[in-house]
Order: structure tokens, then C-alpha cells, then sequence
């Protein structure tokens, strides 16, 4: 490791796994299977890869606003202040925000929250090379819960202003309810009234985009997904699941607005007895995603419900997708 320090931030430090065999147990009886199985070091890379598939217009639509926007939003981060991001992964889009504080010559100190240590390395070095003279990056080792006592500890050492950063649509992962609810009880616990958080979400485009975007020609959403069985796999301790005997599929319901993302078994899967035996049978829906999207309206109820109020919002030129403002 060169470049920035990480510090390992997770309440227990390595000595549970964030997802249990309980968990996959649990969710495995509702057919379904958890969203976070997707982000090991590998699903990581894989994500980074569907980011540069044209079909995947969320990206370029987030990095479209950044940057026609990244002036305004260095002049609201302050001087002094700490930019923590939730779900860091790739930094191509952040170091268009980054560039924009070092070239305000504001001494920021930001912090890459994300679940894998390589890959935060990883992520962190391809941005030492710019050597910023303003700009500090460090990154943190831990789920989005585990941020909340490190930034409340961080506070108490200092008071610090504090913009949290939730870029890329990863809201959508939370159902709307979820989402609210996270959003008001991290805020409500970890946000002073003055600090502020960037939200990017995505919104209920053309059906047949966001189907595409989610079925992209060159299947690395169906490896991304497919992915997820191998860290269940580790999890388990045993290879009970071969992404060969899986197919993935991907189903837009724009009544409700979400993508959904489904491993399904071409053939019968013998389950072992620790998350319950018997069979998967060939044929059924497991869910493993869903990609909520919002209108205007769905987003001002995210934002009621949360307790939150609006200072700005940024849309990219062809209205698919915006990025948020909002402080409690
Ligand atoms: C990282 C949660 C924003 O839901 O669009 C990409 C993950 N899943 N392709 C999304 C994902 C399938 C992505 N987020």
C-alpha cells in the first residue's frame, strides 16, 4: 500500500462477517438473497466495469452534473472542513469534486468509506498521483453504520464541519421507506444542523433505458450479480453455489419504479443443512437488488419523510438524473 492511510472503522474489526450465515439462511426462505453479497473485492471491479458500459447512463449522467456544477459545489464545501464518502468505489466522478476544492485552494480533509481494503487502496492510489497540496484523502474501512460513531468521535475530538457525499444512485439500493429512514437517523445522529449532504439519485427514465442499463449488452450486470454467489460461497465455507448453474435476470417495473436482479437456478440446487437443506429448485426467482428510481415527487416525500430541507438541486441536461443538497 502507497499512497493514503485507511483506518479500519468496523465495529467488530474483522471478527464477524458483515453478512452471516443467519442472514443468508434467512433471506434464502423469502427467495431472496442480500444486496451486499454483490460487493466484495471482485463485485467491486465488476461494478467499476458496468460504470464505463455507455447502457449504464447513470455514471456519465452524475459526472455531467459534477462537472458543470463542480465550482458551485467546491464554494459550499468550506475551508477546514471533512467530505466523508458513503460507498466510495470507483473516484473517477469524486475527483472531479476534489480537483474543484484544491483548485479553490480549500484545505479539505476527505475520507473513502467503502467495504473492501484492496480495493479502497486501490481506488486511493489512482488518485495520488495528482498530489494535491489542499486536498487530504484517507479512506475508512466499514459499512455506512460504522461511519456514524467515527464521524460522531471525530466531532467530539474537533468540531468539523461535515458534507457527507452518497453519489452514484446508491440510495436506490434502499427501499423508499429504508431510505427515509436511514437518511433522518444518520443525520439525526450523526450531522450537526450545519452540515450538508450531496445525494445522487437516479429517476424514472424511459422504461427501455433503464432496462438496458441493467441488461447491458455485454452481460457484466449479469456477472456483477452472478458474482455474488462466490462471497456467499466464502461465507458458507463451501462451494455450494456455481455461477455456471445460475442464470441472471433483470425485470424494470416502472409502476412501482425499481429494477430488479434475480439469480435464478437452471437446475435443482441441494441447499447444505446450515441454511436449511433441502432444494433450490431449478426455475426460481431469487432476488438479490432492487434499483429504486424517483420522480419529483417520490424524491420531495424521500426528503419529508427524512426531516430533511433542500438548498439546491443539479440535473443533468437531459433530466435522467439529479444530485441533492440537503441538510436537516
Ligand atoms: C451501485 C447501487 C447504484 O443499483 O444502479 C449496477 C448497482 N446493479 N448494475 C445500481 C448496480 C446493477 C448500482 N448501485
Amino acid at each position: 500500500s502507497m499512497g493514503a492511510k485507511i483506518v479500519d472503522i468496523r465495529r467488530s474489526a474483522s471478527t464477524e462477517p458483515a453478512i452471516s450465515v443467519a442472514d443468508l439462511k434467512q433471506s434464502l426462505t423469502h427467495n431472496q438473497l442480500p444486496t451486499l453479497l454483490l460487493y466484495d473485492e471482485k463485485g467491486l471491479q465488476l461494478f467499476e466495469d458496468i460504470t464505463y458500459v455507455s447502457e449504464y447512463y447513470l455514471t456519465n449522467a452524475e459526472i455531467e452534473i459534477l462537472k458543470t456544477e463542480s465550482e458551485e459545489i467546491a464554494f459550499r464545501i468550506p475551508d477546514g472542513s471533512t467530505l466523508v464518502e458513503l460507498g466510495s468505489g470507483n473516484l473517477r466522478k469524486t475527483s472531479v469534486i476534489l480537483d474543484a476544492l484544491e483548485a479553490a485552494k480549500k484545505t479539505v480533509h476527505y475520507y473513502a468509506l467503502d467495504v473492501s481494503e484492496a480495493e479502497l487502496d486501490r481506488c486511493l492510489s489512482e488518485l495520488t498521483p495528482r498530489e494535491y497540496k489542499y486536498v487530504q484523502l484517507s479512506g475508512l474501512l466499514g459499512l455506512y453504520e460504522d461511519s456514524i460513531d467515527w464521524i460522531k468521535s471525530l466531532k467530539s475530538d474537533k468540531p468539523t464541519f461535515v458534507s457527507l457525499l452518497w453519489l452514484g444512485s446508491s440510495i436506490g439500493n434502499f427501499t423508499r421507506d429504508e431510505a427515509a429512514e436511514f437518511l433522518k437517523s444518520f443525520t439525526a445522529s450523526a450531522l450537526s444542523t450545519s452540515d450538508q449532504f450531496f445525494i445522487g439519485i437516479d429517476h424514472r427514465n424511459n422504461p427501455e433505458i433503464v432496462y438496458k442499463a441493467y441488461n447491458d449488452s455485454e452481460k457484466l450486470t449479469a456477472k456483477f450479480i452472478l458474482n455474488g454467489l462466490n462471497q456467499a460461497n466464502r461465507i458458507l465455507g463451501e462451494k455450494v453455489f456455481d455461477t455456471r448453474d445460475f442464470d441472471y435476470l433483470g425485470k424494470y417495473n416502472a409502476d412501482v419504479g425499481y429494477h430488479e436482479a434475480y439469480l435464478v437456478p437452471k437446475v435443482p440446487i441441494p441447499l447444505p443443512q446450515s441454511i436449511g437443506g433441502g432444494m433450490l429448485e431449478a426455475g426460481t426467482e431469487i432476488n438479490i437488488e432492487k434499483s429504486f428510481k424517483y420522480n419529483v415527487c417520490d424524491i420531495s416525500r424521500l426528503l419529508d419523510t427524512a426531516g430533511l430541507s433542500e438548498a439546491c438541486n443539479w440535473y443533468n441536461g437531459s433530466r435522467e438524473y439529479s444530485l441533492h443538497l440537503v441538510y436537516k
